[in-house]
């Protein structure tokens, strides 16, 4: 090829994979041939197999436990109850919110499927028979299913392990201003009020939970294969617990077949296969079946949410209140930032310009398991959003203002970036009136409103739901997030090779969101190595550098940006090794993707590879040789993303049952890595929405037996009931304080999603009254709320006995 002196030879950014480009995921390549590596792939010599004896009942003393019958099955080399955990001080563990949580139950059980035996053994087959072999005699006690019974006065306590601990309150905690806020609500023309229960729900990645331990006596080292989407934590909290040193510990997260937030916390299962196998000096394996999994396993939400919006006349939000009360369950086990009790539900109405507000919350422990904070949320922003946007279009209905039109005009408006949110966040960008736009235009939406009028006329019931959603992704800054003291930041590390080809590792883990792909994009962004010559490799205590691991969205926002900082890094270095090569000072060197050139000569140039191999063949006096480095990138805020989502839908009413008739969706995730991933990202999100929205519930009976322990009564929709979704993707506001530009997007569909399927079947039942239907949205609840004219609530039942 040739080129004149004045034209630039930059590389193809899409070419070589850069930002922008829909580049292929790498990881598929094996992972749909059947050769990804699990941590149930993972077989060492001589390993046993762990499994756990969970408590058939919720709430119940234990009198005794009997292993003897479990003992004498040949097959098995050991038998653990809490007894013997006690002895090593292992039958509680501190939980990643300053609670503790059992390990293996000693004095009560305080959930249904909570751990009370495991049983090591040859095979899993043999530790399952051994602990249906094992006596435990249970004395029942009163059970809690929901906040209202567990503050009652009289309630039993749950937690009487907890010294100084006289009821089932977890914490109370408040932000804002409630002076302010009390003052702003005497002047509003109109007060609406909503009240609602955002039900449990439960991440259920295909793979379940599991590890691998192996504990070597020879060199005392812990080597330990883990389904864990944060390694570095579970590394730390290892060293905690089994008071193992450190250095002595490696954690390796292998491929993980989603996580979705399950796989955050620490569990039991854990703990006891790494003292299994130390105390057999054999690598122990444990996976969780899947009803073990669905039954205890890190569940989300289960929130009681209230509140009150104040308004003028002309459609001016005031300010608001909000209320909620959050079951965690029998132990406060959620992995979220300290500072925040109640995760960042404060971030409730962040999108909307509200003078004042204020928030208060109240967590109380129930007999069901502990949760709260996982399933694609950063950290209860899909409460707040779905809180935030019923709230809205139950104000908008009451000041009968169009609902689009009352958003539109009480959104943060583009120029007032960044902004102040009343309980206290600092957004950072936005167009939130445009995305808007592109939505309403996508879906029709003058058109649809006389199409509604019409079908109303004929009996047919149409309704169009809209939801907005700004999440703050991306913990920290560590000025304000850390998890039990650990600052909330991340790293990578690139190795530059003489060849000019790139490792680079981080501190995040991939569990499905194709990190593999991505990080290489940024690195051919950065320094103009073709994407394919770089792999990525996450998950390794031992090889990443420190982080604090995959979930709220961080990664991009934290990992992705310290990728970028290391290859600048890298860049700079280069820019010193190509002065050397073309004989020229530094000064008169430029960029361009893939190379450095002279300013005054632009034909002169060195390419990225050609300075990677002078770093090793040829470099100036006094530079240390090599091409690496590592950054840790504490960001200055959270990225905010914003989307549009709208759904129109037909209920009959005859049967409750509702069809989605459209969805369109408008994601600004400002600068775009992957294109294809990022709409994955959304698609997938998207159908968790709908799943929620429609179907997906686990509750609990009045005794506190878990409904929704299989996939007969817990349902995922397959290709066949999910509808079809529009992506629009027009609207890219960069973030401005990321070194790409990139905001996180991996749940903003999931959190932002449910409210615009709810929204659009109260849309639909329109003229009835009926102000609220609980998640799931069933049709028979559909069809209560149409024939009785009620609000249908889907709070667990309560026993009336
Ligand atoms: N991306 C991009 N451009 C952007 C933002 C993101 O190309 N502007 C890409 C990223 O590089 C990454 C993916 O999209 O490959 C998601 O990035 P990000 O938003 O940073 O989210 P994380 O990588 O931190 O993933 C966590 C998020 C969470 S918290 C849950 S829960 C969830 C989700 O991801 N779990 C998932 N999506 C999932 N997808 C799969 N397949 N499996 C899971 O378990
Ligand atoms: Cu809250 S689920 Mo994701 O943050 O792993």
């Amino acid at each position: 090829m040739t080129t004149s002196t004045t034209e630039s030879r930059a590389l193809d950014e899409v070419k070589i994979g850069g930002l922008g480009s829909s580049r292929k995921r790498v990881e598929d390549d094996r992972f749909i041939r059947g050769k990804g590596n699990y941590v149930d792939d993972v077989v060492l010599p001589g390993m046993l197999h762990m499994e756990i004896l969970r408590s058939p009942l919720p709430h119940a003393r234990i009198k005794s436990i009997d292993t003897s019958r479990a003992w004498a099955i040949p097959g098995v080399h050991l038998v653990l109850t809490g007894e013997m955990m006690a002895t090593r001080n292992l039958a509680w563990m501190p939980t990643l919110s300053y609670d503790t949580q059992a390990v293996l139950a000693t004095d009560k059980v305080r959930f249904q499927g909570q751990e009370v035996a495991c049983v090591i053994a040859d095979d899993p087959y043999i530790a399952k028979d051994a602990c249906e072999a094992i006596e435990v005699d249970y004395e029942p006690l009163p059970v809690i299913v929901n906040p209202v019974q567990g503050l009652a006065p009289d309630a039993p306590v749950i937690r009487d392990d907890k010294v100084g601990q006289a009821d089932n309150v977890v914490y109370h905690w408040e932000v804002g201003d409630q002076a302010g806020t009390d003052r702003a609500f005497e002047q509003a023309d109109v007060i609406s009020t909503l009240e609602c229960h955002y039900p449990r729900s439960h991440p259920s990645p295909i793979e379940c939970c599991g590890s691998v331990a192996d504990f070597n006596r020879a060199t005392s080292k812990l080597t330990f294969y883990v389904t864990s989407q944060a390694p570095h934590i579970v590394r730390a909290a290892v060293a905690m617990v089994a008071e193992l040193p450190e250095q002595m510990i490696r954690v390796i997260s292998p491929d993980i077949g989603g996580g979705f937030g399950n796989k955050v916390p620490i569990y039991p299962g854990y703990v006891c296969s790494i003292l299994a196998s130390i105390l057999l000096e054999r690598p122990v394996k444990w996976i969780e079946d899947k009803t073990g999994n669905l039954i205890s396993t890190g569940f989300a939400r289960d929130v009681y949410l209230k509140g009150e919006m104040a308004l003028r006349r002309d459609g001016k939000i005031l300010a608001f209140r909000m209320h909620t009360d959050a079951d965690h369950g029998a132990f406060f086990a959620d992995a979220q930032p300290s500072k925040f009790k109640i995760g960042l539900m404060h971030s409730a109405f962040a999108a909307y310009d509200v003078p004042v507000a204020h928030l208060t919350a109240r967590g109380v422990y129930t007999n069901k398991a502990p949760g709260g904070v996982a399933y694609r949320c950063s950290f209860r922003v899909t409460e707040a959003m779905f809180f935030q946007e019923r709230m809205v279009q139950a104000a908008a209905d009451d000041l009968g203002i169009d609902q689009a039109e009352f958003r539109r005009m009480n959104f943060v408006a583009d120029d007032d970036f960044p902004h102040r949110t009343p309980l206290g966040f600092l957004t950072d960008s936005g167009q939130y009136a445009k995305c808007l736009d592109v939505g309403l235009q996508a879906i029709g939406y003058e058109n649809f409103k006389a199409e509604q009028a019409q079908a109303r006329q004929r009996g047919k019931l149409l309704g169009l739901g809209i939801s907005t959603m700004t999440e703050p992704l991306g913990a920290g800054n560590s000025r304000e997030y850390d998890i039990l003291g650990i600052k909330m930041f991340d790293s990578a590390e690139i190795k530059v090779h003489m060849s000019g080809k790139a490792i680079v590792r981080t501190g995040a883990k991939t569990q499905g969101q194709g990190h593999e792909t991505t990080w290489a994009q940024i690195v051919a962004h950065e320094l103009g190595i073709p994407a394919d010559d770089v792999v990525v490799e996450e998950g390794d205590t031992d090889t990443a550098p420190f982080g604090m691991g995959t979930y709220a969205s961080r990664s991009t926002p934290v990992a992705g940006a310290a990728v970028a900082m290391a290859a600048r890094k890298i860049r700079a270095k280069a820019r010193k090794l190509a002065a050397h090569l073309l004989e020229v000072s530094e000064e008169d060197i430029e960029w361009e993707l893939g190379r450095f050139y002279v300013r005054s000569s632009p034909q002169r140039g060195a390419s990225i590879q050609e300075c990677a191999m002078a770093a090793y063949s040829n470099m100036p006096d006094g530079m240390e040789p090599g091409l690496e480095n590592t950054s840790f990138y504490d960001p200055p805020n959270l990225t905010w993303p914003f989307a549009v989502y709208i759904v129109t839908v037909e209920v009959d009413p005859e049967t409750g049952v509702w069809d989605v008739l459209r969805m369109v969706a408008v994601d600004d995730c400002g600068v775009r890595i992957n294109p294809m991933i990022v709409e994955g990202q959304i698609m997938g999100g998207l159908t968790e929405a709908y799943a929620m929205a429609s179907m997906q519930f686990i509750t609990f009976d009045a005794d506190g037996n878990c409904v929704g322990s299989n996939y007969m009564d817990y349902l995922l929709p397959t290709a066949w009931e999910t509808p079809g979704f529009e992506l629009h993707s027009e609207v890219v506001t960069p973030c401005p304080h990321h070194p790409i530009g990139a905001k996180g997007i991996g749940e903003c569909a999931a959190v932002g999603g449910p409210a615009a399927f709810v929204n659009a079947v109260m849309d639909a039942l329109g003229e009835t009254g009926v102000r609220n239907i609980d998640m799931p949205v069933l049709p028979d609840r559909v069809w209560e709320a149409l024939t009785y004219r009620r609000d249908v609530s889907g709070h667990p039942p309560v026993r009336q006995d």
